[in-house]
């Protein structure tokens, strides 16, 4: 079994898609292990994206991020990264495969409803970013 990293980001959150995405993030497999009804900070979305810092769209994306609730969680499942890549589908959601849940709930590239962890280090580093070990089960 592995895990990834995942967050409904604040477009997805405001539009009432929270229940419907967690359907099928579910029915896809995924079973969860940590998972948190939050609100990043400014200062925390810029931590979060650093990767990101000298990117155009970063300032963006920090704003975007911190400017409304969002899910937070874990999911297992055997090739949890890849398989959640492949189920959320393409960033912009323009290109994204038909049934996945960016062609499904996504408006545009940069308030794109979901994150997936990109690699099994990064879903450890998001993940600790979120949970600590008292709040995995
Ligand atoms: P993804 O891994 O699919 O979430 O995409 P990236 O890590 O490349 O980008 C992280 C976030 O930055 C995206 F979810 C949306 C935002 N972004 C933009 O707003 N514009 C871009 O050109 C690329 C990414």
């Amino acid at each position: 079994m592995n895990r990834t990293f995942t967050m409904i980001k604040p477009d997805a959150t405001s539009k009432g898609y929270t229940g419907a995405i967690l359907d099928q993030i579910m029915k896809a497999g995924f079973t969860v292990k940590a998972m948190k009804w939050t609100k990043l900070t400014v200062e925390q979305a810029g931590q979060f994206y650093e990767v990101h810092k000298e990117r155009p769209f970063y300032g963006e994306l920090v704003a975007f991020m911190s400017s409304g609730p969002i899910v937070a969680a874990i999911l297992e499942k055997d090739n949890a990264v890849a398989d959640f890549r492949k189920l959320i589908g393409a960033t912009n959601p323009a290109q994204a495969e038909e049934g996945t849940i960016r062609k499904n709930f996504a408006a545009s590239m940069g308030e794109n409803a979901v994150h997936g962890s990109d690699s099994d280090e990064n879903a450890q580093i998001e993940g600790n970013f979120f949970f600590a070990a008292t709040e995995r089960f």
